[in-house]
């Protein structure tokens, strides 16, 4: 694989809020340097914390200008991979970041719209999980903590950069982490990895999205 080939870039986070790994980045290390659909993939981490972790993704997108990004994070407590539909303009965090960082109420980029829409085909990437038999949704909201900073950046960035795709994938807890968290659901590492081929291989072959309510493909 040469240079000029197509590059897609995945994105995960470092571990944070006491945790002793990230599912995302344990993810998305795994594809480093797969090849999915003519495109070879770039595994990026980013630091979960709101002033740098931009700043990483900046440098990915500038080292690497990959045709598509597909941005993974944890979101404990969820039971499917959740395809995220909207990003908002707010920092909103519960809890510091992993710089010590906790903004309240503060926009991602001042002056910025108050939302982007993922460009990315959700409900045809939806369908397709759900035909592997891997649990999946459509989620209205990435929350307000920094996997929602990451994704407003990121549309921020890649709206004045013609024909990039982009969008943002939450996944569960792993089963490790969810023996920590009495009752919490979970998904292995494989079938994380084995969606995120899937989702790559279906965002890769489709322009324009599948007109299916969201409810309907449950
Ligand atoms: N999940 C957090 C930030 C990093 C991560 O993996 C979130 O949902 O905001």
């Amino acid at each position: 694989m040469n240079r000029t080939t197509p590059c897609v870039l995945l994105t995960g986070f470092d571990a944070f809020g006491g945790e002793p790994v990230n599912p995302s980045w344990e993810a998305v290390g795994a594809l480093h340097g797969a090849r999915i659909a003519g495109h070879r993939v770039v595994a990026a981490q980013l630091p979960t914390a709101f002033g740098l972790s931009l700043a990483a993704l900046r440098r990915a997108l500038t080292a690497h200008r990959p045709a598509l990004v597909l941005a993974v994070g944890q979101a404990g407590g969820r039971a499917r991979i959740s395809l995220e539909r909207v990003a908002i303009n707010v920092d909103d965090a519960r809890i510091a970041d992993n710089a010590g960082a906790q903004p309240v109420d503060v926009p991602v980029v001042a002056d910025g719209p108050a939302a982007y829409f993922a460009t990315l085909p959700i409900k045809a990437m939806l369908a397709a999980l759900q035909r592997a038999g891997i649990p999946a949704e459509i989620s209205q909201s990435a929350g307000t903590y920094v996997c929602n900073h990451v994704f407003y950046g990121l549309m921020h960035a890649t709206a004045k950069r013609r024909g990039v795709r982009a969008g943002f994938v939450h996944i569960p807890y792993l089963p490790e982490q969810a023996a920590r968290h009495a009752g919490a659901p979970s998904m292995a590492r494989d079938d994380v990895v084995r969606a995120l081929r899937l989702l790559l291989r279906t965002a890769l072959a489709t322009r324009g999205d599948a007109r299916i309510a969201a409810g309907a493909i449950d």
